[in-house]
């Protein structure tokens, strides 16, 4: 048989000395990262914007459709090299989907806590494939974080949500990436903002980057949440969140801190989108610029498409919103439109009446 050498490069590879990594981690790795930076061409001009760059880090094209296996290649590798046997976290979807696509991979247990009834169903189905215990909890995110905290406590069983460390040092990658296309730092960044994680990180990874002299600026820092589950805008937790964009349906971020610590470090703000929002932002970068994110990652486009419209950006600005993760998870969502069905026979001129 021929052989065809195949590039192997996740995060850790591709970022080893700026991660916590030794010769001897093992390396727990789908070939994460390495997400397109892409350009958009309608929203500017939708939104009458002249000389501003507005970009999509699309990370629903992650080997599990999104952000969080940046995170979990670093989690998963740390666990293995601690000997840890299982793995466990609470989840609005893609943490489990995650957690147990890279568990599976190296044969770690997986057990997922799960809000009932309120996580999407291609997330679902992704835990149960790549053969996790799911475990449905009559109750919300934040509620079954608690348990995971207190289950994890004796260290027999690693926790792998984002208040372990490494799910943060992993996802500063996306930073490094937008760094390393761009050239130097956006001007500004917008991110949805659940759990708070990933905003920590990407500030973290701005800040490392431009140390390590890869970048002249930092971005401001431009948080979004779901207005039914905004407690870093109302500064106060959320006991009974609520929103449509399920993944970030949480009411007391762990880490709040670190959130509040990038908007303020970074000059930037953390503000709230409400659902129409979202669904008009969602749609509008599906239909009108081709890319297809989840819901909760509209909520970045929703937060930049509102700031334009108070002329919060100057000229020759570069903005960049991670979206999260992949349209293809919350399939119950995509088809909850009301799209025209044309059933027709099975004839060109049947065909022919329904396009004219
Ligand atoms: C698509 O999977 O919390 O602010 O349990 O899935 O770092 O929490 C997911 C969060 C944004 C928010 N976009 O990120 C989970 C979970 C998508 C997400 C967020 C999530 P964080």
């Amino acid at each position: 048989m021929p052989h065809y050498a195949v590039k192997k490069i996740g995060i850790i590879e591709r970022y080893q000395e700026y991660l916590p990594v030794t010769d001897r981690t093992p390396i727990i790795s789908l070939n994460e990262g390495n997400t397109p930076l892409i350009l958009a061409e309608a929203l500017p001009v939708e939104l009458g914007l002249k000389n501003i760059r507005i970009y999509y880090k699309f990370e629903g094209l992650n080997p599990t459709g999104s952000f969080k296996d940046r995170g979990m290649t670093l989690a998963i590798s740390k666990a293995v090299e601690a000997g840890s046997k299982a793995v466990m976290c609470a989840s609005t979807g893609n943490t489990s989907a995650s957690a147990a696509a890279y568990a599976c991979r190296c044969g770690l247990k997986c057990f997922v806590l799960i809000p009932e009834g309120k996580i999407a169903k291609g997330k679902l189905l992704q835990a149960y494939r790549y053969g996790a215990k799911v475990i449905m909890v009559e109750g919300n995110f934040d509620e079954a974080l608690e348990i995971v905290k207190e289950m994890t406590q004796d260290g027999k069983i690693t926790l792998v949500n984002s208040i372990n460390p490494f799910r943060i040092e992993g996802q500063k990658t996306g930073a490094f990436e937008i760094v390393d296309d761009l050239g130097d730092a956006p001007e500004y960044h917008a991110i949805p903002v659940g759990n708070a994680g990933n905003i920590t990180a990407y500030w973290k990874g701005y800040k490392e980057y431009k140390k390590a002299g890869k970048s002249e600026k930092l971005p401001k820092m431009l948080g979004f949440q779901a207005a039914g589950s905004a407690p870093i805008v109302l500064g106060k937790r959320v006991e009974k969140p609520e929103t449509l964009a399920t993944a970030i349906r949480i009411g007391n971020p762990a880490s709040w801190q670190g959130a509040t610590a990038a908007r303020d470090e970074s000059g930037g703000l953390i503000d709230s989108v409400t659902d129409e929002e979202i669904t008009r932002a969602y749609r509008f970068i599906a239909e009108r610029e081709g890319v297809f994110a989840e819901p909760a990652s509209a909520a970045g486009v929703a937060g930049v498409i509102k700031l334009a419209q108070k002329n919060f950006f100057k000229e020759g600005t570069r903005i960049v919103i991670t979206l999260t993760g992949s349209g293809l998870k919350d399939p119950d969502f995509a088809l909850s439109f009301e799209d025209p069905i044309f059933k027709v026979k099975s004839t060109v001129k049947a065909v022919k009446e329904v396009i004219e």
